[in-house]
């Protein structure tokens, strides 16, 4: 082969570095592309006021989770405590063209105008003080009605049955998670009569303004021995007014545990507070939610709802030294075995089961981390708390179940609490003495789908006299029929000319409906509408009417809950007239959640999905782009 000449040789070189600028020159260009092609988004931040600690954290938490995103910028308002100011900042925001939302609103009433108008533009997620109504993409917030119960138990043990009389510092005058955590206090100490919790003070949310307020009453309240506040800056207002009038046998609890200097959990640590209950602001998740919503990721819930947990002096040092990643032993690497998950399903009653069953199985399939032990209890609560039990022998990491009733779980769940196994209760709630026996609940707002129902009723209603309904309801004592039937009567009864003329117990089965509906009809009774729990016992009740020569979805109006596609079928048949979003597909966030608290992940305590109403009409519209 010829060796090439000195000149040749330099040309190759000359050539071969025009080659590698040209790949470089493509390469940085396509990664500019790449990036640029990584749409910036533009997040607005409203907050009420920066004044509160609580506030503070939460901007704080937002920045720190939005730093490991480089496409997110973000803008931050504070409204100075005033709602026609954050109505300002939020139109403010609006003009900056923001991608998306976050607010935590001063007033509940004032800012729904806003949020209802800013939605139908760009979502929106609300953190901590709700909106009235469903005009948001997502809510994250606590369970205030949970964290007032947490706290009349944790003043209860405090005062350990002595008589006493209680201050309490409310947040506000009148705002709905205000009055939850009051009502929830008041709740548990019910079961203590010798506590007397008659004074209440408003603290505005304000360090200063509790402990003025507070300063007023004391002196003429020799009685008081415990103050709960609201939070844990009055909280702090509170010990300053004890401590300048020289008190010492008055304790005082709070609300949030923020682990900031003079936050709840550092009063506590500091003997300043006996006791606080944690409320985390959802900071971090809004941002976490805000991407996957800005980026069309999978199934975004309605509600988020942040677990809550006591802090006394007795545990803030174990708590702090479980919080700590240094500390933090994760129960497992689940990235070196498998979640062994045992699912516990209640059934085959339905459609809807069949397809939430469904959509676990393939869940876990596509994932190579989870081990699934799926056994079916076929209706029988003795059967699943066997099964549960079984699991627990079995040692598996996380177990999921969907309670067949509400009642009767209290024992097989300390038993899974106490071999350590967390319990995800999916698409049915339990009550228990403890809510501490489980860990989160996914599913659906019942109560909201049973109102859902009742105002499509009054909005259509079929006749000018009095509508007689017929209820269908599911399984007894479980929480779906519970709650639809709750939901149900609250808007019917803000509602003249509707009357519920029979109210019948079936199980969520075809069959059930059926045999209820022709006993109905065989008494001569012939309601104008029929509200079934299920599609299934509507399909039953479809049948029935049919037997008795009467036209379903015109003589008889029907309408359920689930929205099947049995139920689109019928409705594209003209036989029942609305059926109520209860969505089954619950696999992939059921599977996420056993996985992160395989590793000891503290989630959310409730993830509530999004659901909406299907009529004859829209029903030919997404008919074909049905999942179950
Ligand atoms: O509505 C019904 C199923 O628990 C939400 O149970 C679920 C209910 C659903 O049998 O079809």
């Amino acid at each position: 082969m010829r060796v090439p000449s000195k000149k040749g040789f330099i040309w190759l070189l000359i050539y071969s570095l025009i080659g590698l600028v040209v790949v470089m020159l493509v390469a940085s260009l396509l990664h500019l592309k790449a990036v640029k092609d990584e749409p910036d988004f533009l997040i607005g931040i409203s907050q009420p006021n920066l004044n509160e600690p609580r506030q503070l954290l939460m901007n704080n938490e937002i920045r720190k989770e939005a730093e490991k995103h480089k496409n997110v910028k973000l803008i931050f308002t504070d409204a100075a405590e005033n709602s026609e100011k954050q109505v300002h900042d939020v139109q403010k925001l609006m003009k900056y063209g923001i991608d998306l939302l976050i607010i935590s609103l001063n007033d509940s009433e004032k800012l729904t105008p806003i949020v209802t108008e800013v939605y139908k533009e760009i979502p929106v997620i609300v953190l901590g003080r709700g909106v009235t109504g469903y005009d948001y993409s997502l809510f994250i917030g606590s369970d205030n009605l949970s964290i007032g119960k947490k706290s009349g138990k944790l003043a209860a043990d405090l005062l350990g049955g002595a008589p006493a009389d209680i201050v309490e510092i409310k947040g506000a005058v009148s705002s709905r998670s205000v009055e939850e955590t009051s009502r929830g206090f008041r709740d548990y100490l019910s079961n203590s009569p010798s506590i007397k919790a008659d004074k209440v003070i408003v603290g505005d949310w304000q360090r200063d303004r509790a402990e003025d307020e507070l300063s007023r009453i004391l002196p003429s309240s020799p009685g008081v021995k415990l103050v709960f506040a609201h939070s844990d800056a009055m909280a702090l207002g509170a010990y300053r007014a004890i401590d300048a009038l020289g008190l010492h046998d008055v304790q005082i609890i709070g609300i949030d545990g923020l682990d900031t200097l003079n936050g709840g959990f550092d009063l506590v640590k500091q003997g300043v507070l006996s006791g606080t209950v944690t409320s985390p602001t959802g900071g971090r998740e809004s941002i976490q939610y805000a991407l996957d919503i800005l980026n069309r990721e999978k199934v975004i819930p309605k509600k988020i709802i942040l677990g809550s947990h006591l802090i006394t002096q007795k545990n803030a040092r174990e708590v702090e030294a479980a919080s700590d990643p240094g500390q933090m032993t994760s129960r497992m690497d689940v990235n070196t075995r498998k979640t062994k998950l045992g699912v516990a399903v209640v059934g085959s009653e339905s459609s809807w089961r069949a397809a939430n069953t469904e959509s676990i199985k393939n869940a876990a399939g596509q994932d190579l981390n989870i081990d699934l032990i799926m056994q079916n209890a076929e209706g029988s609560q003795d059967k699943q708390i066997e099964i549960i039990r079984n699991f627990i022998k079995q040692k598996v990491d996380v177990i999921a179940f969907t309670p067949i009733v509400e009642t009767g779980w209290d024992n097989v769940l300390a038993e899974a609490k106490a071999a350590g196994i967390p319990v995800i209760l999916t698409d049915r709630k339990v009550k228990v003495e403890d809510d501490s026996l489980w860990t989160t609940f996914i599913g659906s707002d019942f109560v909201e789908e049973g109102r859902r129902a009742a105002r499509w009723v009054v909005e259509h209603k079929p006749v000018a006299g009095e509508t007689k309904i017929v209820e269908l309801q599911g399984t007894a004592g479980s929480a779906p029929a519970i709650e639809r039937r709750q939901g149900f009567d609250e808007v019917l009864s803000q509602n003249a000319g509707f009357r519920v003329i029979a109210s019948e117990i079936g199980d969520f089965t075809t069959e059930s409906g059926q045999q209820l509906m022709s006993k109905v009809l065989q008494q001569g009774t012939v309601p104008q509408v029929v509200f079934a729990h299920n599609d299934d016992m509507a399909l039953g009740a479809i049948k029935a009417i049919e037997q008795a020569g009467l036209k379903p979805g015109k003589d008889v109006v029907v309408i359920s809950v689930d929205a099947t596609k049995l139920a689109f079928q019928a409705m594209l048949a003209g036989k029942l007239n609305m059926s109520v979003e209860c969505n089954p597909l619950l696999g992939p966030q059921i599977i996420k959640a056993a996985k992160e608290l395989a590793t000891g992940k503290e989630i959310p305590v409730n993830i509530i999905t999004a659901e909406s109403i299907f009529s004859q009409e829209t029903a030919k519209r997404d008919v074909s782009t049905r999942k179950y």
